[in-house]
């Protein structure tokens, strides 16, 4: 059994599947903290654990068309400066249970919880591939940065993805090859004993148990980037699709999720309120200036206030925010449907529904949240 030597695991984590073990934190749960606890953090694995030795391990850094390739330790990758960047990873596939109820897609059925805020410390991507011999002047030959990954299927084929070169290279881009979490090295789930965290860019792309770093002309061939993670028209069906039509999802679209009161549970109605809180955030570093909420299908919207946000502007505010309304409802009625929206610093927003954003593989979830919870 290749899933023999996987980690322990918080019992809380609501598996949506175990081998590959993927799982998410209960809703309600994740607008309790900014900062994910780590054994709360959704975990998201295509493929076994890898039980990486940190004393032996090492990082290589190629720059194609260079003959020589650069090689670090831990303890190498360590002395280069550290930085701590506060951002948000999230799942292509979060909130794909929504989606689902349209029409069946492919994949793990995510809640809303395949997301999670931390800390994440380690060296810069940009530094490490200057000592690697990458220099302005090469820019211009390469366009990608390409990551592949110690864990490999049983044809030994590895976990792989790449990155556009000016998101690794820019000085705001904010790429760090990370070994904690949090303050702890990295838990084996999520990347022990190295990772990259591209901060605004969609979950697949910060590869974890980082083998090897290549500056390229070309995207990664992994499977992950060339067939997967990818958006098609709602018409778009499994005889029709054409992988190499689309291009790869980098950064998410403007999202949000009401996570308390969790959804058909029963609300106490105080002074005719109920209380919403959520999470909003989205990709490119763009900032959540406004989140919208309704109690009666949109005929009045509520402005959320932000509970939690960092000050960080776009398009550097890598985190979540975490918002709270005091929702008007109507005493008469039993029942009520919640809807809520973000809109972000580029006055983007979600869609209505998710009819016209189906598409087979369930990626890019970010039509409104809608909740039916009752009344007391
Ligand atoms: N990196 C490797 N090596 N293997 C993987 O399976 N999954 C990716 C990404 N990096 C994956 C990976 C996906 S799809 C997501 S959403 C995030 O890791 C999840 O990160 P987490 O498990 O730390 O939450
Ligand atoms: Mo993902």
């Amino acid at each position: 059994d290749p899933y023999s030597n996987e980690p322990k695991r918080h019992v809380i984590l609501k598996p949506a599947c175990v081998k590959p073990f993927n799982a998410e934190s209960p809703e309600q749960l994740l607008v309790e903290n900014f900062i994910t606890p780590n054994e709360l953090f959704y975990v998201r694995n295509h493929l076994p654990v890898p039980d990486i030795d940190s004393t032996t391990y090492s990082l290589e850094i190629e720059i194609e068309g260079k003959s020589k390739t650069l090689t670090l330790t831990l303890d190498e990758l360590k002395k280069f400066p550290k930085y701590s960047v506060t951002a948000t990873v999230m799942c292509a596939g979060n909130r794909r249970s929504e989606m689902t109820k349209i029409k069946p897609v492919k994949g793990l059925n995510w809640g809303a919880a395949a997301v999670g805020n931390a800390t994440w410390s380690g060296a810069s991507l940009r530094e490490v591939l200057k000592k690697a011999g990458l220099n302005e002047k090469d820019l211009d030959k390469y366009k990608h940065v390409q990551f592949e990954a110690f864990d490999t299927d049983a044809t030994g084929s590895a976990y792989g993805a790449s990155i556009p070169i000016w998101k690794a290279v820019d000085r705001r881009g904010d790429v760090i090859l990370a070994y904690e979490m949090n303050g702890v090295p990295l838990p084996r789930d999520h990347g022990f004993p190295v990772r990259v965290i591209v901060p605004g860019v969609v979950g697949a792309r910060n590869v974890k148990w980082l083998g090897k770093i290549i500056v390229s002309s070309e995207e990664s061939q992994s499977h992950w980037q060339q067939n997967d993670y990818k958006g098609f028209s709602p018409s778009t069906d499994w005889d029709t699709v054409d992988y190499s039509k689309s291009p790869s999802i980098q950064e998410l679209p403007v999202t949000s999720a009401i996570c308390q009161p969790i959804p058909n549970s029963t609300v106490t109605v105080e002074n005719g309120q109920i209380t919403v809180r959520g999470y909003a955030w989205s990709g490119g570093g763009q900032d959540i200036v406004r989140v919208d909420v309704t109690s009666d299908g949109g005929k009045t919207w509520h402005v959320a206030n932000f509970e939690h946000r960092d000050p960080q502007n776009a398009p550097q505010h890598w985190s979540w925010t975490l918002w709270t309304c005091k929702l008007p409802v109507s005493k008469e009625d039993k029942k009520v449907e919640i809807w809520a929206k973000a809109v972000d610093s580029s006055y983007n927003t979600q869609p209505e529904s998710f009819e016209n954003i189906w598409n087979l593989r369930g990626v890019l979830n970010n039509a409104y949240h809608r909740i039916t919870v009752n009344l007391e």
